[in-house]
């Protein structure tokens, strides 16, 4: 009988999996039934823009935490597909740092011409899995939000995939309750025009306290302040951005910082980081991890180390992303049509071991991008995915580090070489901090087109 594979979510991940299988298909193998779960009514996963915080129309958690406004925080060159290059997909070099929607459709075209829509069920989150050790199955239970009905249903393989950049991480500080601003985790913040005029407190110091704040500043806030825990960012940050270490308690507007300063703001944003959140999950297949480049538990950064045949996609902490999800994806479909095969647990358990001492030794991004480099060659080179040269896409994530150090406000104006196609990237019309149009149509366009267009 036909093997049978759920995958929870379609963002990219899960995107990687239908693909990966799709390709195997095309290729003459006989590949298993898929049926992946999605709980929004589209694909993309946090790529698919949504303005709604809180709840969204079916009374679900919002999964969403991308923003308006928000452009790729890397470089594309150190994402992009080896099986689909931004070149095929838009039909020229595009510049290096595209906005959401540029990425979204990037996603999106790829899947649209390998057809797999056809296996997604939208609007129909998985509630609950569990595993029979006497049938050897996963029972998958869902709910069909349309038809506001449960569906139950057996499957042979489970592909976690639903992200764990979407439960915020929210702390308490002492007088947070009568703090007379608006107070918000980085999940819920849409539109930084909000906050323009207004003086911002970010906790944190990481991507989202960076990002959040740099691009409040752009839509006219008047001042940033961050907020840091362990260590500041460091950025050499232009006037109207200061970083003080942890926030100790609020009176009023004025924030009290442990170094014994303190500031006035009129909002905070807690860029507080995610909770990884699996509450379909029993205890036993449950991973348990906060946000680092190797979670424990996990062969190969995929497998359920007690139940191999539950397989986690793209839960690591990510300098690699889209073309990590695909390696992971390849190897996995791999497992699942019999062409790899897993060690014993014990050589298993020795594995992990091994790159868990490995992550403990890193002390800088630099380290940290060849751990992450080596990790992703090793399951390519098991593989067949399409070349992918991760010694240059590591040399392009060495650079980018660098060129935020030379400029935090200025790093999305350079341009890259594509590993794929070998093509430097063309410079973008307008410079970041003068972008304000996030649409795909201004991002391709050029601007002296509209300008010719409204001189008439
Ligand atoms: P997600 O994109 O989170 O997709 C998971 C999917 O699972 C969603 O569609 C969700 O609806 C679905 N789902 C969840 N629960 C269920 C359920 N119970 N049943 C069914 N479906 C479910 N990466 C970059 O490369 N460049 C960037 O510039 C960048 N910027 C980022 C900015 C922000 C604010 C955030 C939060 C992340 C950013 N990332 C960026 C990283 C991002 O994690 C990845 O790009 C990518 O979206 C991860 O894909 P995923 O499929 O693993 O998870
Ligand atoms: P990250 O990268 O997980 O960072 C979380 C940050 O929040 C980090 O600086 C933490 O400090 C800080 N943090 C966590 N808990 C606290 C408390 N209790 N007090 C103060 N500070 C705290 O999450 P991000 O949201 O920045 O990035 C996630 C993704 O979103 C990423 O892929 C981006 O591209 C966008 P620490 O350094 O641990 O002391």
């Amino acid at each position: 009988m036909t093997k049978r594979v759920a995958i929870v979510g379609a963002g990219p991940s899960g995107l990687a999996q239908l693909r990966a299988f799709e390709t195997a298909r095309k290729a003459g193998v006989e590949v298993p039934e898929l049926v992946c779960f999605e709980k929004q009514s589209n694909w993309g996963g946090l790529w698919n823009y949504t303005w709604r915080t809180g709840l969204d129309e079916n009374g679900e958690p919002v999964h969403g935490s991308m923003y308006r406004y928000l452009w790729s925080n890397g470089p594309k060159e150190c994402l992009e597909f080896a099986d689909y290059s931004f070149e095929e997909h838009f039909g020229r070099p595009i510049p290096s740092y595209p906005p959401r929607a540029v990425l979204h459709d990037y996603i999106a075209g790829r899947v649209e011409r390998s057809d797999v829509r056809k296996y997604i069920r939208f609007c129909t989150p998985v509630r609950w899995v569990s595993y029979s050790e006497e049938t050897e199955k996963f029972t998958v239970t869902a709910k069909d939000l349309s038809k506001d009905e449960h569906q139950v249903e057996e499957f042979d393989y489970v592909v976690v995939a639903n992200g764990h950049f979407s439960v915020p991480n929210v702390p308490h500080f002492e007088g947070m309750e009568q703090f007379p601003g608006r107070v918000m985790h980085a999940h819920d913040f849409r539109v930084a025009d909000e906050f323009a005029g207004k003086r911002l407190l970010m906790i944190g110091s990481s991507y989202s306290a960076e990002d959040i704040g740099t691009q409040c500043i752009k839509y006219g806030a008047k001042s940033i302040t961050f907020s840091y825990r362990s260590k500041p960012m460091g950025f050499d940050w232009p006037e109207g951005f200061v970083e003080k270490p942890l926030l100790k308690k609020l009176v009023g507007k004025t924030a009290h910082f442990a170094d014994g300063t303190t500031s006035e703001v009129d909002a905070i944003i807690l860029c507080t980081g995610y909770q990884h959140s699996y509450p379909f999950l029993p205890d036993e297949l449950r991973l348990k991890t906060h946000n680092c480049l190797y979670p424990a538990g996990i062969y190969k950064g995929i497998f359920w180390q007690s139940n191999p045949k539950l397989i986690y996609l793209g839960m690591q902490d990510q300098y690699y992303t889209y073309n990590m999800f695909d390696a992971q994806a390849w190897y996995a479909r791999d497992y699942i049509l019999g062409k790899i095969s897993l060690p014993s647990r014990e050589e298993r358990e020795a594995d992990i071991a091994k790159w868990l001492a490995y992550q403990d030794k890193l002390t800088n991004p630099f380290e940290a991008i060849d751990f992450q480099t080596e990790y992703v060659r090793e399951l390519l080179q098991a593989t067949d995915y399409p070349h992918l040269d991760v010694d240059k896409v590591a040399e392009l994530f060495k650079e980018w580090e660098h060129h935020k150090m030379e400029g935090i406000l200025t790093y999305r104006d350079r341009s890259y070489r594509s590993t794929i196609t070998g093509n430097m990237s063309p410079p973008h019309h307008t410079t970041w901090m003068e972008a304000t149009d996030d649409s795909l149509e201004a991002f391709m366009g050029q601007p002296q087109h509209y300008k010719k267009h409204a001189a008439g």
